[in-house]
């Protein structure tokens, strides 16, 4: 089997987690107490890439649970799933890292490390074939973040040969009034590009556009928005844990979708996008489910792909439907939408369907692209950053955990470095214009 082993780091990722944790053990026919009560061998196919197979016909999660701050571990114990997971696999510390990158990465971070690196070779060792990590964690929070990038540069030194994924949550200041969120976000910026394999980047600014907006909550919360990440992680994961043949797994999703190793980065979409009150209500046709995925306001990152190109893209379809109609809505949609793909990657959009429907729906799609329009993202986080960073200020926050000031230049130049890669991408050359040059030369000659 193919394991994967799960991290989830700080408030966000332990609260996200948890949701995903509930979400596929009801698709697995797992209960809270970890027995498989489900009606189909399918669900337990492919169950080991997720679950250890405990004594007594217990499934237990192939998960880690980190956090600096002990109310985040207390919580999931005491919730409705606290007993699925193993006790010795809860990592917590005494006191956050009061939302300091600094702190997560350097001090009261590096002091876990061990310990949780300890728990992740247990259950690397454990595997039979391990394929990678998936790591679960806010880019906002300090553990998530700092604490965050350490693990995934330790990841990478331990494991150089399998895939490392993660989930990252970029902040907004719609939903945190947190003003360092920029400063650990464009801090991190540099590790998601040089460890990870493949990052799938959600945004809590697009998740309250999308449940104010679309879904008309007026007081979104945090739960509102987990809804909607787990179900997207859900449809991200549904490849890896039915049978079927496209992007199977981490290492295949890799080959497909990330042209440029640098270039990594993911936007996600759920569709039909609506809020939990009205999962009882929805309906919802293959038509409506293509064009949905592909309208701006149902992704889960803020910003405008038809302001960018996309590289590529994965779309997940679940539920019982017609393999041809499928096909020819997805025709249909990249010859409506061909601009704003790039020409030079032909067959750039790649379809998968599974048979059984996320719970609560007959149909349902993910969407998974990689798009040069991410960088809207980035550029929000990153102008916020240079506001603060050009005047020093917080600064002494991270400068008294130890941090140099140079750190600070450092990142901003690496990020814009990547704004520019993104850019020379959008802009390459098409056929055309390549034989446009070569009849000059031929000129030329
Ligand atoms: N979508 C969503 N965002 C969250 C949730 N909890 C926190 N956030 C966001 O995550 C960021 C803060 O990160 P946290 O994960 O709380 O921080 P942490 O990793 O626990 O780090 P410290 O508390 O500083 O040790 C802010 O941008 C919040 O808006 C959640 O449950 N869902
Ligand atoms: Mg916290």
């Amino acid at each position: 089997m193919r394991e994967i082993v799960h991290i989830q780091l700080g408030q966000a990722g332990n609260a996200i987690g948890n949701r995903f944790w509930e979400v596929i053990s009801d698709e697995h026919g797992i209960d809270p107490g970890g027995r498989f009560h489900g009606n189909s061998d399918l669900q337990l196919e492919r169950i080991n890439v997720y679950f250890n197979e405990a004594s007594g016909n217990r499934f237990v999660p192939r998960a880690v649970l980190v956090d600096l701050d002990k109310s985040t571990g207390n919580s999931t114990r005491n919730g409705p799933f606290g007993k699925l997971y193993r006790p010795d696999n809860f990592i917590f510390g005494n006191q956050s890292a009061g939302n300091n990158w600094a702190k997560g990465h350097y001090t009261e971070g590096a002091e876990i490390a061990d310990a949780v690196l300890d728990v992740v070779r247990r259950e690397a060792e454990g595997c039979d074939f391990l394929q990678g990590f998936q790591v679960l964690h806010s880019l906002g929070g300090g553990t998530g973040s700092g604490f965050g990038c350490l693990l995934l540069r330790k990841l990478r030194e331990e494991y150089p040969d399998r895939i490392v994924c993660t989930f990252s949550l970029a902040p907004s200041s719609k939903v945190s009034d947190t003003v360092v969120e920029p400063y650990n976000a464009v801090l991190s910026m540099q590790y998601l590009v040089d460890f990870p394999d493949e990052c799938f980047l959600l945004d809590n600014e697009a998740l309250y556009e999308i449940c104010t907006y679309n879904l008309k909550l007026a007081h979104p919360t945090h739960a509102d928005y987990n809804f909607l990440i787990s179900q997207a992680m859900s449809g991200c994961t549904t490849c890896f844990r039915f049978p079927g043949q496209l992007n199977s797994d981490l290492r295949k999703i890799k080959t497909n979708m990330v042209p440029f190793p640098n270039l990594h980065f993911f936007i996600t979409g759920f569709v039909p996008c609506i809020s939990r009150a009205n999962l009882p209500y929805k309906s919802g046709s293959v038509p409506e489910l293509c064009h949905q995925m592909f309208d701006a306001k149902n992704l889960m990152c803020a910003c405008d792909p038809t302001r960018g190109k996309y590289l590529t893209v994965a779309c997940i379809f679940r539920g019982r439907m017609s393999t041809k109609e499928v096909d020819e809505q997805m025709v249909n949609i990249q010859a409506k939408n061909s601009s704003y793909f790039v020409e030079w990657i032909p067959n750039n959009i790649k379809t998968a369907i599974c048979d059984i429907p996320p719970r609560g729906y007959r149909i349902a799609a993910t969407f998974i692209g990689n798009s040069t329009a991410i960088c809207d993202v980035w550029r929000r986080v990153s102008n916020a950053y240079t506001a603060m960073l050009r005047r020093k200020a917080f600064l002494h926050w991270y400068t008294g955990e130890g941090m140099e000031e140079s750190e600070f230049n450092e990142a901003d130049k690496n990020m814009r470095g990547l704004l520019d890669e993104y850019k020379t991408y959008e802009k390459m050359k098409t056929e055309d214009d390549f034989s446009a040059e070569d009849n000059e030369q031929d000129d030329d000659d």
